[in-house]
């Protein structure tokens, strides 16, 4: 029996032990790779492969650098902070915690949503960026998005438009579910698609502290820029580590 035969039969029961094998496969490198975060605990600010202004003009140096050191920066603090003592959870990925978030008792299982996700949802942001972003996909995944969109463009449409419906912070995804099927999803705030079993694939930050230095209240123009910026290469990385994650 394949793991996806093993989700498919055994059902929402199999969340967990599918839930293993997915979070062994992003640890590989999905969408943290080398280089880029630590999702080990104690949790660092990974590095960022690029300037702080290597991404002007479409998102600017001042914002970059304040995004980076301060707000990522705080998440981690605040993730560190709240592990300390856990000896549950010290031996667990920042996804693992993630993936099994409802088994973590409150306050904490909130302060871990928030800082943990935070943590991996920024690590997971800067590596969808490029200065050499942009343009269009290739490929296997490429030819997804255009089955299930009809095009590329139409993708970009949709994605945006639901980026705009997010009420105030949070985020707007491309992601995976585990029957390979690709859907457009906001969490609220720092929460991932991880906890909900999807996983990410492109992803945007929409809080206005993404933003707000250049763009002021105006998120539409923000995402315009950001597909200017967009890593397809990292997003069909993502793509294919997803599928082979779910077993497709
Ligand atoms: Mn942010």
């Amino acid at each position: 029996m394949t793991r996806r035969d093993a989700i498919r039969v055994m059902g929402g029961g199999a969340a967990l032990v599918g839930m293993g094998a997915i979070t062994r496969s992003w640890a590989a490198g999905m969408a943290v790779p080398a280089g880029i975060g630590s999702t080990r605990q104690p949790f660092v600010l990974p590095e960022l492969g690029y300037a702080y202004d290597a991404l002007e003009p479409h998102i600017d140096a001042r914002t970059m650098e304040i995004h980076y050191t301060k707000h990522h920066a705080a998440y981690i603090k605040n993730a560190n902070k709240a592990l300390e003592g856990q000896a549950s959870l010290s031996g667990k990925t920042a996804e693992e915690i993630l993936m099994n978030l409802s088994s973590i008792e409150e306050p904490l299982q909130t302060t871990l949503r928030n800082n943990v996700g935070g943590h991996v949802n920024h690590c997971f942001f800067w590596s969808i960026l490029s200065p050499s972003g942009g343009g269009a996909p290739t490929g296997d995944f490429a030819a997804d998005l255009e089955h299930v969109y009809g095009s590329l463009d139409t993708f970009k449409k949709r994605f945006t438009e639901a980026a705009m419906k997010r009420f105030g912070s949070g985020w707007e995804w491309l992601a995976m579910m585990n029957d390979g099927r690709l859907i457009i999803h906001s969490t609220a705030n720092q929460d991932s698609v991880m906890s909900e079993g999807h996983m990410p694939i492109l992803g945007v930050d929409v809080w206005e502290h993404a933003y707000y230095l250049k763009h002021q209240n105006l998120r539409a123009e923000y995402l315009n820029d950001f597909w200017s910026v967009v890593n397809w290469a990292q997003a069909s990385k993502n793509w294919t580590a997803a599928r082979a994650a779910f077993g497709h």
